[in-house]
């Protein structure tokens, strides 16, 4: 059968010029010049020819083959930048377009009451230490003159880990492991998460933080204590608040008293919050007991301290408007976003 190069050649040019699309463009080039291609097909067929068939078809093929390899690179040039064209289109970017906002993560609460309550106390000279979480009875008890037995343990409902170790149920182990390794005269605080076996409320947590401080030198007194008390306030509060110190109990203090603050959430009236007290308690407070000082081997003849506990999430109710202890523990976004 005569090969008619001519049709196949203007076919196969029409066929490639009209693709619409890349892929499209890839199978009709194949249709002709792949490896089954028609084209190919009558290159392949030369062999059979005789020679001067051979010189003419051949010659007429390969220049049929040139001509549509041509057309092929010059219809993909023009598909590839039409299809970049209609991309730019698609990803147009508006950069006027206002940004979107990152949620960035935000401090606790708990951790701003308490890194500011440090900041405070290291402004008034107080050093920043700190003690375990897993205490010894000896620590947590015996050596703050609360020997075994004793009905003031009552006082702290405790998580006993095993018949000698426990979690401490507040800061006050610090003072000791403190004083054991340091001379007076010094002053320190000791913030740290502490563990109650209590029922929970709106202000008690099973677990919350205390911060602990003591001042110990030769003629330390309550007015010392009293004058940081009251500086302490003004400064996380900058605002007048209400406090008073109430006579109390605690074996390591001598005198002892608590000091309650006028509750800001009902301004004294009686809330949920403070129990209808009207008051919210702050913190333990007293002069040290000489049986603590006689403990670390200081001669309580000769010095004299006063130290305290403070609970810092009732200050960050008070200082926030929280009026439920248990917030700061529920993970609550809503909460935590307004910090
Ligand atoms: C007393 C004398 C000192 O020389 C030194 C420290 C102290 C304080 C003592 N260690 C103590 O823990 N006293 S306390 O049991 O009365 O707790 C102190 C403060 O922690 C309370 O005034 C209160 O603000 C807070 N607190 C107590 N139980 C709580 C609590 N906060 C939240 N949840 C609870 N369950």
């Amino acid at each position: 059968m005569p090969i008619d190069l001519e049709t196949l050649g203007r076919e196969a040019k029409t066929a490639l010029e009209s693709a619409q699309n890349l892929k499209e463009l890839d199978n009709i080039f194949h249709a002709y010049l792949g490896r089954k291609g028609k084209l190919t097909a009558v290159l392949r067929s030369l062999g059979t020819l005789t020679k001067e068939e051979r010189t003419q078809i051949g010659k007429e093929a390969n220049e049929t083959k040139e001509m549509l390899a041509k057309i092929f690179e010059q219809r993909k040039n023009d598909l590839l930048r039409e299809e970049n064209r209609r991309s730019e289109e698609k990803e147009w970017i508006d950069v006027t377009a206002p940004g979107k906002k990152l949620t960035r993560g935000h401090l606790h609460p708990l951790t701003l009451i308490q890194r500011k309550a440090v900041e405070i106390f290291q402004d008034m000279g107080f050093a920043v230490v700190e003690g375990p979480e897993i205490e010894s009875e000896w620590y947590n008890f015996d050596a703050l003159n609360i020997p075994k037995n004793h009905p003031a343990r009552d006082m702290w409902d405790t998580f006993w880990l095993n018949p000698k170790f426990l979690l401490r149920t507040h800061t006050s182990p610090v003072q000791i492991r403190y004083m054991e390794k340091h001379n007076p005269p010094f002053r320190i605080v000791a913030p740290g998460r502490i563990f109650r076996y209590e029922a929970t409320d709106a202000r008690h947590e099973i677990n919350f933080y205390q911060l602990e401080g003591l001042m110990v030198g030769k003629d330390i007194s309550a007015a010392n204590f009293k004058a940081i008390l009251e500086t302490f306030y003004q400064r996380i509060f900058q605002a007048p608040t209400k406090i008073r110190l109430r006579p109390s109990y605690f074996p390591f203090t001598e005198p002892s008293f608590e000091v309650d603050m006028q509750c800001i959430l009902c301004r004294g009236g009686g809330c949920s919050s403070c129990g209808q007290a009207g008051w919210m308690e702050m913190m333990g407070a007293g002069m040290v007991h000489p049986n603590v000082f006689k403990a670390v081997r200081y001669n309580p003849g000769e010095w004299q301290g006063f130290a305290f506990g403070m609970g810092l999430d009732r200050l960050a109710m008070m200082k926030f408007g929280i009026p439920d202890i248990r917030l700061f523990y529920g993970g609550d976004l809503r909460l935590l976003q307004q910090f």
